[in-house]
């Protein structure tokens, strides 16, 4: 992008002017916000922002702790931001092992800057608003994790014993834990009335929030400091913040909007100067590292890998799915055919027993063209429906065996592939994640193949059963169902094998 370009963009996006009615005008604030790629300057700062405690910033966010125990961690803008109504937006990631988290995040708008503190990471007695992401149970409400706002006026002393619930002026039950995608968080506050909004995980759609909690009355400070920041105790996450964004808020036709001449050429010149900043800091670096700099398998290759590794695992959760689905279509076929066994069962059982067996002459609709039994069943048939049956039974049971071979090895590769990037920083999220996903997708695989295979046969006595109308109990579609999902499987596992060799490789 040229710097006349970016300069347009820039200046456009801060004189951003809403055309619909009677809805607030924002303005992007840059000093207030941060995003990656390329957050980190090369001493490893934010623009406008510092962390401090256990947190670590990246190439596409701050880690703000990792998933160690008893870590705290936080990052806050260095200027308190100025502004009546305004909307913050951030997106996190809460990943970890564990079926149960700790302790959670916090996001600030604040009086002072917090200090290291109990709350989520934070000092307690805070000015201003706190709204937590409270991973842990603390009273065994079983209403955890749990999304909440809280405002104090420095007095009051948050209450982890009942994890906040007397002290909230809102909350919601969602769980922002290992979700597929970034969980945002839109706060708006917008005269006095406080919305909090969220996105649960599972999309990224720009405008995919549902409300989680809104209050009117609430006083805030006109001048604050934002922040996130969080803390894990003897259980662990990794709490990243993915991106910052924040936009004051004017009512439509206010003056405040506009930029006047003045700041316009004053917000130039910081871009120009910033720009070429930028530039000098770039041709620095190449300068001092040649072979880097033209290196493909350096940056630019991570990059790839990673957009890479994201899409291949993508394309085995759709595999997943895909499984499940079959599996699902699989167990419903089974129903079907043993409700059609149970009622011919029926049918035969209230003929009357003396060996030979009247013809069937007519069916529900009474047409006379149906097929008709005219004959005893032979014990032969009973033997091929019942063999049919094993050989289905049989064709689950190593569906069962191979779905679980695919359990251990992603799950060795996990714990291999956790051990090699430990400290990583923020570019293994994403994988971490993504195992977790497939893990998850897995257990639900195999739990449904277990209630196939555990479910009881129907009552096939030799002497009782006749053959189904089809002749037998392996349809074509359920045989090719079966053939079809070891198919899907083994694609699904190839695909992730080469993943994971590219992975090794690039390791090695
Ligand atoms: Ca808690
Ligand atoms: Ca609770």
């Amino acid at each position: 992008m040229s710097a006349t370009k970016a300069f347009t963009f820039a200046i456009s996006v801060l004189c951003l002017y809403s055309v619909f009615g009677q809805l607030p005008k924002a303005r992007f604030e840059y000093k207030y916000s941060f995003k990656g790629p390329h957050l980190v300057q090369r001493d490893n700062s934010i623009p406008f922002w510092e962390y401090s405690g256990d947190a670590l910033a990246g190439e596409d966010g701050v880690r703000v702790t990792p998933s160690l125990r008893s870590k705290k961690g936080a990052v806050w803008s260095k200027n308190p931001l100025q502004a009546p109504n305004w909307q913050i937006e951030v997106a996190v990631r809460v990943t970890g092992r564990g079926r149960i988290g700790a302790d959670g995040m916090a996001i600030w708008f604040t009086e002072q800057k917090g200090t290291e503190g109990n709350v989520f990471g934070s000092n307690d007695q805070w000015k201003g608003l706190g709204v937590f992401l409270d991973s842990f149970d603390n009273d065994n409400q079983h209403n955890n994790p749990y999304i909440m706002a809280i405002v104090n006026d420095g007095s009051m002393s948050f209450d982890h014993n009942s994890d906040g619930s007397s002290q909230q002026i809102g909350g919601c039950l969602r769980d922002f834990r290992n979700k597929p995608f970034p969980v945002r968080v839109r706060i708006e506050y917008y005269k006095q009335a406080l919305t909090v909004m969220v996105n649960n995980g599972l999309s990224n759609k720009p405008d995919d929030f549902e409300l989680c909690l809104r209050a009117v009355n609430v006083v805030l400070p006109n001048t604050a400091f934002l922040g996130v920041s969080a803390a894990t105790g003897g259980l662990a996450d990794d709490h990243d913040v993915i991106y910052f964004l924040t936009h004051t808020l004017h009512e439509p036709g206010a003056e405040t909007a506009k930029v006047s001449e003045a700041e316009r050429q004053k917000f130039e010149e910081e871009f120009n100067q910033y720009y070429k900043d930028l530039e000098r800091a770039k041709e620095d670096y190449q300068k001092e590292n040649p072979d880097k700099a033209f290196d493909p398998y350096n940056i630019p290759d991570d990059k790839l890998y990673e957009s890479e590794s994201n899409r291949e695992m993508r394309q085995i959760f759709d595999g997943q799915m895909g499984i499940q689905n079959t599996v699902r279509e699989v167990s419903r076929k089974l129903d079907e055919l043993l409700g059609r066994q149970e009622l011919v069962l029926a049918k035969v059982s209230s003929l009357p027993s003396s060996g030979q067996v009247p013809q069937v002459q007519q069916q529900a609709g009474g047409q006379q063209q149906q097929p008709v039994y005219s004959d005893t069943i032979k014990r032969h048939e009973v033997d091929r429906v019942l063999n049919n049956q094993n050989d289905l039974l049989q064709q689950i049971r190593d569906l069962r065996t191979v779905v679980n071979d695919v359990q251990a090895r992603a799950m060795t590769i996990q714990q291999s592939g956790g051990g090699v990037q430990q400290g990583g920083g923020g570019a293994n999220v994403n994988n971490q994640m993504a195992m977790h996903e497939i893990k998850d997708r897995l257990n639900s695989v195999s739990n449904d193949v277990s209630v196939l295979v555990n479910r009881p046969q129907p009552a096939m006595n030799a002497a009782g059963c006749p053959p189904p109308p089809s002749g037998s109990c392996l349809t074509p579609v359920v045989f090719f169902v079966a053939v079809g999902l070891q198919l899907v499987i083994m694609i699904g596992y190839m695909v992730y094998r080469q993943n994971k060799e590219a992975t090794a490789k690039k390791f090695y």
